[in-house]
Parts: C-alpha cells; sequence; structure tokens
C-alpha cells in the first residue's frame, strides 16, 4: 500500500502567487462590465445593475459577521470589525450601504424600488446568499480568504468610476461616492486579508482550501453578473 504523500507547505510567495493566479476568473472581464466600461449600457441598465448590486452590499456586513463569529482570534477581530463599520456607517445616513443608496437613487432609482427589492433577480439573490451562508458554515479562514477578490478589484474600480464620469454624465457625481471610497478602501481590506491567511493557513490542506475559496468567491460574482446581464438584455 502506498503511503499517500504529504505535500509540503507553499512558501508565502508561492501561496500568495496561486491566490493571484486565480485573477483570470476575476469578473472584471465579464461582458457586462466590459460594456459597462466602454459606455454602452442604457439609464435602465445601469439601473438594474444597481438595483442588484445593492443586495451584495447590504450582505456584506452579514457575511463580515459571520466571521467575527466564528473568528477565535481577537487581533483577527479587532482588524475585520472596520469592514462592518465602512459599510454600516455608525449612525444613519452614513456608511457605504448609505452611499450605494445614494448611487441608486443619482441613477434615477427611487429608495423605495431599491429597497423593497422589486429588481433583485433571483440569480443575484441566490450567488449573494451562497457567499453568506459559505461564510457562516465554512472555517473562517476560508471565508477570509473568499474575500481576496479583492486583490483583482482596484483597475476594475477605477475603469468603473472612469467610465462613469466620461459616458454616463446623466448620473449626478454626489452619487459616486460610494466607488470613489472603494478605491482606497477596497487595496487596504485586500492587503490585511492576505496577511490574515498567510498567518492562518498552516497547513498545505488549509492552504489549498483557501485558493478553493477564493475560486468560489469569484464564480459568486461571475454568476451575479450573469444574471444581471439576462436581465438587462430584456431592457
Ligand atoms: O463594494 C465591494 C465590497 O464592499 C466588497 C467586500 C469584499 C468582500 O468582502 O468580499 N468584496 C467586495 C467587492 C465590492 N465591489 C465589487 C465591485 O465589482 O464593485 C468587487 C467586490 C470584490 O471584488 O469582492
Amino acid at each position: 500500500m502506498t503511503t499517500p504523500t504529504i505535500e509540503a507547505l507553499m512558501t508565502r510567495d508561492e501561496f500568495v502567487a496561486n491566490l493571484k493566479k486565480q485573477g483570470t476568473r476575476y469578473y472584471h472581464t465579464h461582458p457586462l462590465h466590459v460594456g459597462m466600461n466602454a459606455g454602452k449600457l442604457s439609464q435602465k441598465q445601469i439601473q438594474v445593475w444597481a438595483a442588484n448590486r445593492y443586495y451584495y452590499q447590504k450582505s456584506i456586513p452579514l457575511k463580515d459577521a459571520a466571521i467575527l463569529s466564528n473568528c477565535p482570534e481577537i487581533s483577527v477581530r479587532r482588524v475585520w470589525i472596520q469592514r462592518i463599520l465602512d459599510h454600516d456607517g455608525t449612525t444613519a445616513g452614513q456608511g457605504g450601504i448609505e452611499n450605494w443608496l445614494k448611487l441608486t437613487e443619482a441613477v434615477g432609482l427611487s429608495r423605495e424600488a431599491v429597497l423593497d427589492e422589486r429588481h433583485l433577480v433571483p440569480g443575484v439573490r441566490f450567488a449573494v446568499d451562497a457567499y453568506v451562508n459559505f461564510a457562516r458554515t465554512r472555517p473562517w479562514i476560508e471565508a477570509v480568504a473568499a474575500s481576496l477578490t479583492e486583490l483583482f478589484a482596484p483597475d476594475l474600480m477605477k475603469e468603473r468610476l472612469d467610465a462613469f464620469e466620461q459616458h454616463y454624465d446623466w448620473i449626478d457625481n454626489n452619487g459616486l461616492t460610494y466607488l470613489r471610497n472603494r478605491l482606497l478602501q477596497g487595496p487596504r481590506d485586500a492587503s490585511h486579508a492576505v496577511d490574515i491567511v498567510v498567518q492562518y493557513c498552516r497547513t498545505r490542506e488549509q492552504q489549498e482550501r483557501a485558493i478553493a475559496a477564493l475560486i468560489f468567491k469569484c464564480d459568486v460574482l461571475w454568476s451575479m453578473l450573469d444574471s444581471i446581464h439576462h436581465a438587462v438584455e430584456e431592457k
């Protein structure tokens, strides 16, 4: 009987390189993003995208609270809790979710139409709920690894913001606050998350699971956009 070979732990550089390699699956190349960044979307199509992304944004604090509730490491919780404050704010009218609502109003949707989820398509609900449930049920370090799609986000964020300013000048500039803030918060969060994943993935198996978690999250984002793309094709 052959004894199973125990694969050696990846070095930090090998592990981070393998995580970054998953960037080829990131949804910056999705046809909806390519069309959006080329200025090809109508107001209706931008509205459907913004209303559906609201469901993703409002779910992020639930996902991050699930990580906090599963994480026994106080030093990690002290860093991670900032993500909830960034999205929820600390008082009414503040925070990323509020800024996303300002974006939806700037593209011509009423708050009521976004909050009552009348534009939410099933595929977005299921992809986002799968992400929250992943964070609730998988080891906390895998959910941290899943957030590393933000390693691949900066170029998309910049391209999208430039596109909104250049091609969609009918969107009030004040509505773009969320997108501007993410340019700074995203890279900060990704850098923290990489350090945490490297530090707490202490076996080869945990490293492989972290890479699998990142692939899962790329699929969550891709399928979210597929569902929105299908919905906007009818607009
Ligand atoms: O606005 C985004 C955001 O708040 C988050 C949190 C983070 C996570 O914890 O998974 N990921 C993420 C992302 C946001 N914006 C997406 C976009 O396309 O604007 C990108 C997305 C990500 O790359 O994971």
